[in-house]
């Protein structure tokens, strides 16, 4: 039975797990929802996910929301061996630290920066922020120091979730250029990434035409 995964491409979470698929070689059925337009907040979706997030993930009788849990679940049920989620422990441990990093610190420093104040606050960018979200880029790349991927030597399952979020930042204007090997490792991401471009980039460049379209509406 095919797993279906509900999304929308402006999505960053989303589009992780997507790349995330991708790389596992994992079929998935898309179905996109219109969060702008409220469907996430409809009864039916409620039902299916009461967390009301994209993606969310069914697989039979498993219903998943957290993009890392999910892109965790897709590598142990459907990897073809685990070189994106190693099975050796310290290994992993250091992918699932990336994980709860992205999840915990990078996604909402930036959400709470730029995304809800200007999307769905209209209040403009959060000044207060930016330093919390640079901190979390200063960590990011520290962890990159002498290491070509996130959790070192090897691509993970990590990069595909982090790469989202820092590719999103970067296209509304954060200047990702100031950490030297964040940028590095995003232009290695950008070649390394299959179907990268249909896969992260034409979402995030309509989700950053949405940001700038509202940014000018609100410095208007
Ligand atoms: N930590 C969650 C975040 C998911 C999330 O916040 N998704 C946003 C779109 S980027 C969403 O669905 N927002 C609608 C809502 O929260 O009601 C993940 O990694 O999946």
């Amino acid at each position: 039975m095919t797993m279906e995964l509900y999304y929308n491409p402006m999505s960053f979470p989303s589009r992780a797990v997507l790349l995330a698929a991708r790389a596992l070689d994992v079929g998935l059925e898309l179905k996109k929802l219109d969060i702008l337009g409220g469907e996430h907040m409809g009864e039916e979706y409620l039902k299916l996910n009461p967390q009301h997030t994209v993606p969310f993930l069914v697989d039979g009788d498993l219903h998943l929301s957290e993009s890392a849990a999910i892109v965790m679940y897709l590598a142990d049920s459907y990897g073809k061996d685990d070189t994106l989620y190693p099975q050796d422990l310290k290994k992993r441990s250091i992918i699932n630290q990336r994980l709860f990093f992205s999840t915990g610190t990078l996604f909402p420093r930036f959400g709470q920066t730029y995304v809800v104040p200007v999307l769905f606050k209209g209040t403009g960018i959060n000044e207060d922020g930016i330093p919390g979200l640079e901190d979390a880029f200063n960590t990011l790349n520290d962890y990159l120091d002498g290491n070509d991927w996130v959790a070192g030597e090897a691509i993970s399952i990590a990069d595909y979730c982090i790469v989202t979020t820092v590719s999103t930042a970067e296209a509304i204007g954060f200047d990702v250029s100031r950490y030297e090997n964040v940028a590095a490792w995003l232009a290695r991401c950008k070649e390394a990434i299959e179907e990268y471009d249909d896969l992260n980039q034409n979402g995030l460049d309509q989700f950053a035409t949405y940001f700038a379209e509202k940014l000018s509406q609100l410095e208007s």
